[in-house]
């Protein structure tokens, strides 16, 4: 089993996060972002991690740190749970409907941190979540993993389908980009030797 666990605490905030990424998808997630917290109870549900995860922040600042630093905590995760990366197919891409909506990621856990965003909303919030930090999330999230990630949105009308096709596109792409083929085993998925 690839499993990590992670604690992170600073003056703006306090994750405990633990993953397991050959997991079924349960989930247990304390958010005081209601929902961000259903984005994350739908990334572990349709990526098939098993994620439990606390999540303290200064929210009467605002919610860029907490966001942000979920990110953080997350990308890091993925990276000591994968290990060295052996036998991993690296990369993955989903393209998710959702009603009206449509989103795209991919994914390349090569090592190089890049994030391509392309997504815009009606409104500032959705529910409780300030939308302006998911690219801030996506960027912590792909810096700390180590990874090139792409993620689009080319159409939708309702934010909270948007934002949830999203995850659901992103949870999928990371499944199959953790996921082992049998071919690889031995391999490292690279020609460089090491990612
Ligand atoms: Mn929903």
């Amino acid at each position: 089993m690839r499993t990590a666990k992670i604690k992170r605490k600073t003056n703006e905030t306090d994750i405990s996060l633990s993953v397991n990424i050959d997991g079924s998808g349960t989930y247990g997630i304390e958010s005081p972002v209601g929902f961000f917290g259903h984005m994350l109870e739908t990334f572990s549900k349709h990526g098939l991690f098993d994620i439990s995860m606390t999540i303290k922040g200064d929210l009467e600042t605002d919610q860029h740190h907490t966001i942000e630093d979920c990110g953080i905590v997350l990308g890091e995760a993925f990276k000591k749970a994968l290990g060295d990366k052996r036998g991993i197919n690296r990369a993955g891409y989903f393209v998710y409907p959702m009603d009206e909506a449509l989103a795209v990621v991919a994914v390349d856990i090569g090592g190089r941190p890049y994030l391509q965003y392309d997504a815009e909303f009606k409104r500032r919030f959705c529910g409780d979540f300030d939308t302006d930090l998911l690219e801030d999330f996506f960027q912590a999230f792909a810096t700390n993993l180590g990874a090139n990630l792409v993620v689009r949105m080319p159409y939708g009308r309702s934010d909270h389908h948007k934002i949830e096709a999203i995850f659901k596109a992103f949870a999928r792409s990371m499944n199959m980009a953790c996921s082992k083929d049998k071919r690889r085993i031995k391999e490292m998925p690279t020609t460089k030797g090491v990612i």
